[in-house]
């Protein structure tokens, strides 16, 4: 017997849950899927499907479990129109769904890759059968956004990940209307050096609301001489203030290990930009692209990664901690 690391995540033994074999039509790969359960229970993804010209579109698919019998649209959901939004020559990818329960509206966070690169664009959807464009709200390149669920001093809030010379880091903005964004603040900086988050990290699924703040997922992305690796992470943030980050894990919590989460398209690669909530509050399915290839499922407890979270966490107090990670920005390499 060894010591082993805490399991947060356990994968469904039916992984991979949905392969590019499964699809009513031709395409490459299915991966990176936003996640809902709809009013009567329905598990929706919003898988981003890839062609064999490597252009993304997204497709809606539908289960009573959210494991299996998933019904795929026939034809893709929401697809590229780079005649009337040509920032979507390229595709549309990564989507995250968030449910806004005062109005009765599901607001995707999208990347739309055109000719100046990945940019964050916002549609709404009552029924994920007609979409409304709310267009690019963030230039390239920016990519890894979703909303929050709801409002905070009556704006709309926004956790994205523009692309600096410096660094990937997490941002966080504010919109009276959806359209119109600023008060864009540096919420979460990429670590430097040998760590598992060093220099470019992104949000993965929305942030989950809990009794102790909202429980965000991110990614990071470790660079290495045959590629990169994209882990998982934890940081917490207050419940009336998301610019304050309460704690933030030491260490990565899920990370590919499986077969088909180190052989694909692009292996080393978990992905999610979705999950669903069971009745009990607690139950979380993750849903999580594995490498660029198919999707995948893991389950876990908000609780128990709050609990890890206090053990394997640092404690950030206030904005006089968010203040030290800032600073530390700004050491000169
Ligand atoms: C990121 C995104 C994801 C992708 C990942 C690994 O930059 O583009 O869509 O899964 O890279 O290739």
């Amino acid at each position: 017997m060894h010591a082993s690391f805490k399991v947060l995540f356990h994968r469904h033994e039916k992984n991979p849950i949905l392969t590019a074999r499964d699809w009513p039509y031709p395409v490459h790969s299915v991966f990176n899927a936003g996640a809902t359960k709809l009013d009567d229970g329905t598990t929706l993804l919003l898988c981003r499907v890839e062609d064999r010209r490597g252009i993304s579109h997204l497709a809606a698919a539908r289960s009573r479990n959210g494991v299996d019998g998933w019904e795929i649209d026939p034809e893709p959901t929401f697809k590229p129109e780079p005649e009337q939004h040509p920032e979507e020559l390229w595709g549309l990818e990564d989507p995250r769904i968030t449910y806004l329960p005062d109005e009765k509206l599901y607001v995707i966070a999208y990347t739309a890759f055109g000719k100046s690169g990945p940019g964050v664009a916002l549609a709404t959807t009552k029924n994920f059968k007609s979409f409304k464009r709310l267009g690019l709200v963030m230039q390239p390149e920016d990519k890894d956004a979703a909303l929050f669920p709801q409002k905070f001093d009556g704006n709309y809030v926004l956790i994205h990940r523009p692309v600096a010379e410096l660094g990937c880091h997490i941002w966080i903005s504010y919109s009276p209307d959806l359209y119109n964004w600023g008060q864009h603040k540096l919420l979460l900086p990429a670590r430097r050096g040998a760590w598992w988050d060093a220099n470019k990290i992104g949000l993965s699924p929305p942030p989950i609301k809990t009794d102790r703040g909202w429980l965000v997922m991110y990614h990071g992305v470790r660079h290495h001489a045959s590629g990169s690796l994209y882990r998982l992470g934890l940081a917490l943030f207050d419940l009336d203030d998301p610019e304050i980050c309460l704690r933030r894990g030491q260490s990565w919590m899920f990370g590919p290990e499986e077969q088909y989460e180190m052989v694909g398209d692009v292996g080393g690669v978990v992905f999610p930009c979705g999950y669903t909530v069971e009745e009990d509050g607690d139950t979380i399915n993750l849903y999580y692209g594995a490498a660029d290839t198919c999707i995948a499922l893991a389950r876990g407890s908000i609780q128990e990664m709050l609990d890890w979270l206090q053990e394997d966490g640092t404690e950030l107090t206030g904005v006089a901690g968010q203040h030290a990670e800032r600073v530390e920005l700004s050491t000169p390499v």
